[in-house]
């Protein structure tokens, strides 16, 4: 009895996320991750009927907005501008191989025609259309892949009970039924997997907000998300689909790659992101905002610079990671004139040198505040990202050295390695503001 009763409490603390078991991805799962892992660079959209109060994709937590008033913004969301081709050849053009689009945020509404529920894009708004079905044939003509990002989390959905650490003060939430919950989701992915041809993965979030948090550390998970009968209805429906999790914590069995928000692999700048120890096998992603929002967000003007958008590119890379670079249209549909001038400017970035990011791995010593390595078989790239002085260390490299030279102008580098590391004379005129990029050819 005591044994049975520790064993109990053991389970009760210790709840178990069970996966889907036994997980083998399939032939084309593991294709899907080697085009993943090379891509390099997608396109992350937020974009919902928040978008209308231009304050960002947490409104309704932030602001404490009812269920019965949030319920008006739908009627208010009416993106006449929107035009998917567009969208995708705007990313294309930036040098994006991917799009990730919401499908449902966190405020529980549905941009797609979703039978199971009529809190949808097409029943409660005047414009009454499908905005996925545009875009997933959009993507298609073009050569783009499709993720839709999915929350787990629900502010308006009564069966999303108990309720987690987030919209506790958004009044008229009812207690519903958690089993229905799954049910519900289960249905909504399978028209997901169903409705819109191939779908290259699915994004999810939310997993953190049923982790108790005791003001410095997360415990336990309260609920049971079924990630099991989840993952593998997905996987089921479309074998090549990519399954990533925005839940912080190391791979669990069933997904396929491994995101890291706002931060570099392993970093944990935020504090609430992921341990450097929890870093799994899996293709990475990273993903961050253009500015400083997800959703549109009238007042943010921290639009970032050409070249901190490309330096992040180049990081990421550094560390074998994609980078998914977020924007937040706007209720009208059209992308925010000062993000479309920053995607331009990084495709030509990209289209000038995106050979030294794109189908490359981690190079052979991982990235510092003033460089990042990239690497494709025996040619290595170096990245200086911030060079002040005219000989440049790079700390315990080792390796043989065929030739060295700048990335295009193909002129040669001196270079001298010693038990320390290697010093790369780089004069000051060579030099490019965004990053000098040396050629490094490996005996
Ligand atoms: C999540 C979403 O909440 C956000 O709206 C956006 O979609 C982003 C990409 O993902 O952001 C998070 C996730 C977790 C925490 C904070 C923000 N957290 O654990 O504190």
């Amino acid at each position: 009895m005591k044994r049975f009763l520790s064993i109990s409490v053991f389970l009760i603390i210790f709840q178990p996320i069970i996966a889907q078991q036994n997980y083998v991805p399939t032939n084309e799962n593991m294709e899907a991750r080697q085009w993943f892992q090379e891509a390099k660079f997608g396109l992350f959209i937020h974009w919902g009927v928040y978008s209308v109060l231009g304050d960002g994709e947490w409104v309704m937590n932030n602001q404490n907005i009812s269920i019965d008033d949030y319920e008006k913004l739908p009627s208010f969301f009416n993106p006449i501008d929107f035009d998917a081709e567009e969208w995708v050849k705007m990313a294309k053009d930036a040098g994006m191989k991917y799009i990730t689009i919401t499908s449902r945020h966190h405020d529980g509404f549905s941009m797609f025609d979703s039978q199971v529920t009529d809190y949808t894009i097409v029943k409660k708004t005047p414009y009454k259309k499908d905005i996925l079905k545009p875009l997933a044939a959009a993507c298609k003509k073009e050569g783009i892949k499709l993720f839709f990002y999915y929350s787990l989390l629900d502010w308006h959905d009564d069966n999303y009970f108990p309720r987690g650490r987030t919209g506790t003060k958004i009044p008229g939430r009812a207690d519903g039924n958690w089993e229905e919950y799954i049910i519900f989701m289960k249905a909504q992915l399978t028209e997901l997997l169903t409705n819109y041809g191939e779908i290259a993965g699915i994004w999810f979030d939310g997993h953190w907000d049923q982790k108790e948090w005791d003001g410095e550390k997360y415990g336990k998970v309260k609920v049971d998300w079924h990630y099991e009968e989840i993952y593998k209805l997905i996987h089921d429906l479309q074998p090549q689909c990519l399954i990533g999790n925005n839940h912080h914590l190391a791979p669990i069995e069933g997904e396929d790659f491994q995101m890291f928000e706002r931060d570099l692999p392993g970093q944990n700048t935020t504090g609430w992101g992921t341990n450097a120890s929890d870093v799994g096998e899996l293709p990475m992603e990273v993903c961050e905002t253009i500015n400083g929002s997800w959703g549109f967000n009238l007042k943010d003007n921290k639009h970032k610079s050409e070249k901190e958008l490309v330096q992040y590119i180049i990081r990421s890379a550094g560390y074998g990671s994609n980078l998914l670079l977020n924007v937040g249209p706007m209720p009208n549909g059209e992308i925010q004139l000062e993000h479309i001038k920053s995607l331009e400017k990084v495709g030509i970035w990209m289209r000038e040198n995106g050979e030294t990011i794109y189908k490359t791995t981690a190079g052979p010593v991982a990235p510092t505040d003033d460089m990042a390595f990239t690497r494709r078989g025996d040619t290595m790239y170096l990245h200086i990202l911030n060079d002040t002085k005219e000989l440049f260390f790079v700390e315990n490299f080792k390796g043989k050295i065929k030739s060295m030279h700048l990335y295009k102008s193909k002129e040669k580098v001196n270079h001298k390695i010693n038990e320390y590391g290697m010093f790369i004379e780089v004069p000051n005129n060579k030099k490019n503001q965004i990053d000098t990029i040396i050629e490094i050819i490996l005996k």
